[in-house]
């Protein structure tokens, strides 16, 4: 069995555990955003692929969901000492020898592809069936729109980072940008693995900054269309709320409402032009099933929160039954 899931870092890690917990005989290719990737202090840092790597290497800080377990933070407050800014988005000691890594394959001219592979060899084994691609290797950046009285256009665009770290999502996102998305091409072995899959499963990710950059890809949202493959995906929001982060600020943003049922016709039913064929939400949504049936997206419900791999796994299981049936 192939399986290719759309994932962003934290929530799609978790998600990506119960998949592998759920199929463990499965060869899974893991399309992680890079839209949240940016360059600090010269050097390139890609959140939601290394969350996914740490994770599914066992290597992520469990509390913090992002960064490395049994983490110091030494060169980051010297840094900081010389008062060299940012000082507000932490680098760990041992996550920054990955940027170092990452770093010097790239400007040694090796795509963002081929350097996530490298790294991932310390952290998967060919055994592990498991493959993580970026979705593209095109710098793509997210930016955010926000009020700015004192500029002249009375507003000004932050990179999703300053926007999401710096600012804790406070200021109201009056656009998210995907600079750059227009132009970019999906890495080598995405469109295949979402052609060639006989499963397609969306992560509960963040729709606004981990699923819709990924779907923005020029080529991406098509070959999900048409794969023969079952899509099925799932709500990472919950009683009207994100279960973690603050995906709620950046909803409004792209006109869709804090609730599963608008997130999941966001997506759409790929009976109307949209990419999914089985929507999963959680049961506190279950009032929610009649308006989405009526609106053509096949849903169901199920306890839909990652408390561990072997929780998770039982939810996607049961959603791809019920939604492919
Ligand atoms: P990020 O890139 O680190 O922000 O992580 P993702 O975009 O991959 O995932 C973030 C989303 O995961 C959030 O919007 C959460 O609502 C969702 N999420 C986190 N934990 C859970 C959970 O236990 N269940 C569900 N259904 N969604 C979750
Ligand atoms: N998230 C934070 O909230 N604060 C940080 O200082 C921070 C640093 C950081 C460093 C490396 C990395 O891979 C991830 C990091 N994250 C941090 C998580 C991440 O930037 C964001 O929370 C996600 O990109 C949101 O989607
Ligand atoms: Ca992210």
């Amino acid at each position: 069995v192939q399986i290719a899931v759309v994932a962003g870092g934290v929530g799609g890690s978790r998600f990506v555990r119960g998949v592998r917990h759920a199929y463990p005989d499965a060869r899974l290719t893991v399309i992680v955003n890079t839209a949240d990737d940016i360059r600090l202090h010269g050097l390139h840092i890609s959140p939601d692929l290394d969350t996914m790597m740490y994770s599914l290497g066992d290597a992520i800080d469990p509390e913090r969901g992002w960064g490395r377990a049994d983490e110091t933070w030494r060169v980051g407050a010297e840094l900081a000492a010389y008062g060299v800014e940012p000082t507000w988005f932490g680098l760990g000691d041992l996550d920054l020898a990955t940027h170092l890594v990452r770093t010097q394959m790239l400007d040694a001219g090796y795509p963002l592809s081929a350097v996530t592979q490298a790294l991932c060899t310390r952290w998967l084994t060919d055994s592990d069936h498991l493959q993580l691609l970026p979705m593209t290797d095109d710098r793509v950046e997210t930016h955010v729109v926000i009020d700015a009285p004192s500029a002249p256009s009375g507003v000004r665009a932050v990179h999703f980072q300053e926007y999401w770290v710096k600012l804790h999502a406070e200021p109201e996102a009056r656009q998210v940008l995907q600079v750059g998305i227009e132009k970019s091409r999906p890495a080598p072995g995405v469109i295949e693995a979402i052609t060639e899959a006989d499963l397609v499963l969306v992560a509960p990710s963040n729709p606004v900054v981990s699923v819709g950059p990924v779907l923005a890809v020029p080529g991406i949202r098509t070959a999900i269309i048409a794969t023969k493959a079952p899509v099925v995906g799932f709500s990472g929001i919950i009683s009207g709320a994100p279960v973690l982060g603050m995906a709620h600020r950046l909803l409004p943003a792209i006109g869709v409402d804090v609730d599963a049922a608008a997130v999941g016709l966001h997506y759409g039913s790929r009976a109307a032009g949209g990419i999914l064929d089985g929507w999963v939400i959680d049961d506190t949504d279950a009032g929610l099933l009649p308006r989405l049936a009526q609106a053509g997206l096949t849903a169901v419900s199920t306890d839909l929160i990652m408390k561990d791999p072997a929780a998770t796994s039982r939810f996607i299981q049961y959603g791809v039954k019920l939604a492919t049936e």
